[in-house]
Formats: C-alpha cells, sequence, structure tokens
C-alpha cells in the first residue's frame, strides 16, 4: 500500500493535506485493454497505483454520444479522489494515463478511448475568475472550435452536461459550484429531462464499486 493510501483512506478520515479532486471519466471506443467500462476502472487503479486515494466511485452509465449521432453510446462515471499533488500535475496524470489508453486527439469532441475531465478542485477557480467566465460563456459554434490550451477549473462545460451531473449527484451532490453558487443537484435539475433520462445507470453495480 502506498503512502497515500496510508493516510486514513482505510480509516474513512479525511485527507486534509490532500487536495480534494472531483473526476469525470468517459468512454466510447475500445482502448489498448478492452471495451469502456473495463477502461474506466482501469483508469482508477492506475491512480491508485500512482497514489491517490479513490474515495468515491458513481455508478456507470450509458450515454448517447453528444453531438448526437457522434459515434457508439459512451460509458460515463465519476470519482472523487484525494490526491498528493495539485490540480495542474492530476491533469497531466490524467492526459498520461489517457495515453496509455490508446487516447488520440483528432476532432473536437471525436469518439475516444478515454477522456479524463477534472472537474473541480475544491472551490479553486483556475486561471482566474475572467479567464473562467469568458470560457464558460463560450458559444455553442466557438466551444466546437476552440479548446483551452491551460487548466480552465471548474471544467467550464460541467454545468451543461447531464453526463458529467448524473454520476456527479452520486458522489458529490452537495459540492457547490465556486462561481455559479449551485450544488451540483440544483445543477442537474436545471437540465433538459429527456436529456437526464438517456443517462442510464448500468446494471452492475457492485462490481463498479468493487475496485
Ligand atoms: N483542459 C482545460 N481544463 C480542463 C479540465 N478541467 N479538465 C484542456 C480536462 N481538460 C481540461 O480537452 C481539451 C483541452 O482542455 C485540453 O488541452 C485540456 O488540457 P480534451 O480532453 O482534449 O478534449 P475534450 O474532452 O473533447 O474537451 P472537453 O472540453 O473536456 O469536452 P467535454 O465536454 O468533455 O466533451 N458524450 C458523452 N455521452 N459522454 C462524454 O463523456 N465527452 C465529450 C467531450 C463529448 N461527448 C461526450 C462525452
Ligand atoms: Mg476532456
Amino acid at each position: 500500500m502506498s503512502q497515500a493510501q496510508d493516510h486514513g483512506e482505510m480509516r474513512g478520515e479525511p485527507l486534509k493535506s490532500f487536495t480534494c479532486l472531483l473526476l469525470a471519466l468517459g468512454a466510447n471506443l475500445t482502448s489498448t485493454i478492452g471495451a469502456p467500462e473495463k477502461t474506466l476502472r482501469a483508469a482508477l487503479e492506475l491512480l491508485k497505483l500512482k497514489g491517490a486515494a479513490i474515495r468515491a466511485i458513481s455508478d456507470f452509465y450509458t450515454t448517447p454520444a453528444f453531438p448526437a449521432g457522434n459515434g457508439p453510446d459512451y460509458v460515463n462515471a465519476a470519482a472523487v479522489i484525494y490526491a498528493p499533488w495539485g490540480a495542474a500535475q492530476m491533469l497531466d496524470i490524467c492526459h498520461g494515463i489517457e495515453a496509455e489508453m490508446g487516447r488520440t486527439r483528432e476532432t473536437r469532441w471525436g469518439q475516444r478511448t478515454l477522456d479524463l475531465d477534472l472537474i473541480a478542485a475544491g472551490d479553486l477557480v483556475l486561471p482566474d475568475p475572467q479567464t473562467h467566465q469568458k470560457w464558460r460563456n463560450l458559444s455553442p459554434d466557438a466551444q466546437r472550435s476552440q479548446a483551452p490550451g491551460e487548466l480552465i477549473l471548474p471544467h467550464p462545460r460541467l454545468q451543461d452536461r447531464a453526463f458529467v451531473l448524473v454520476p456527479l449527484a452520486d458522489v458529490a451532490p452537495d459540492w457547490v459550484h465556486p462561481v455559479l453558487g449551485l450544488t451540483v443537484l440544483q445543477m442537474r435539475d436545471t437540465l433538459d429531462p429527456v436529456d437526464l433520462l438517456a443517462v442510464r445507470a448500468l446494471p452492475d453495480r457492485q462490481e463498479n464499486n468493487g475496485l
């Protein structure tokens, strides 16, 4: 067991010296190690091996690809992670794990073997409130063509995505968005019920939590 996991994970105590991170996971293509569900579980295992403590894992959900018709259904999930590193390093580690799983970046919102999005690090707003607002308020057209070259936290599209908010509501329902002032449940409940209903839990909850 790593030092990070020793820090109270087994005792269920808060890991005060660690950064509390919310992570969204998604995949809709077979990766180097297998089908999307298997890839998502393997990604969480890799984070543990690198020293992170996984405090909660959502159900796994099948979700229609966004934009509609853009490839096979995804599997999405969310996790609460305590890590002995900061947000920027977490994003680098996530990119490394994506690469290990065969992720390539060809088109914006394209099909992928693994996407690890950092949703939040506590109540940090990065890089600054003005830049965050610019990315959050991007027009739909600009969203399709522009991707940030720097870490934006909270993730600028989190409030729009049923495939993020439904899993996140399993593990962090009361987390408050530091800019919008809304909880995960409140953000989820502003979404179109049709989009929410399209996010369907996969049946194997026990297996999902048995990492
Ligand atoms: N970046 C900046 N901030 C962050 C952050 N907080 N988390 C940078 C992750 N990455 C961040 O990301 C684009 C750039 O944003 C990178 O340079 C990264 O360093 P990306 O992972 O290359 O591209 P992306 O995932 O296509 O972009 P984005 O903005 O994360 O899009 P979404 O909203 O995640 O959409 N349909 C279903 N059903 N389920 C899905 O999971 N995912 C997407 C991606 C599209 N359709 C989907 C799903
Ligand atoms: Mg991403």
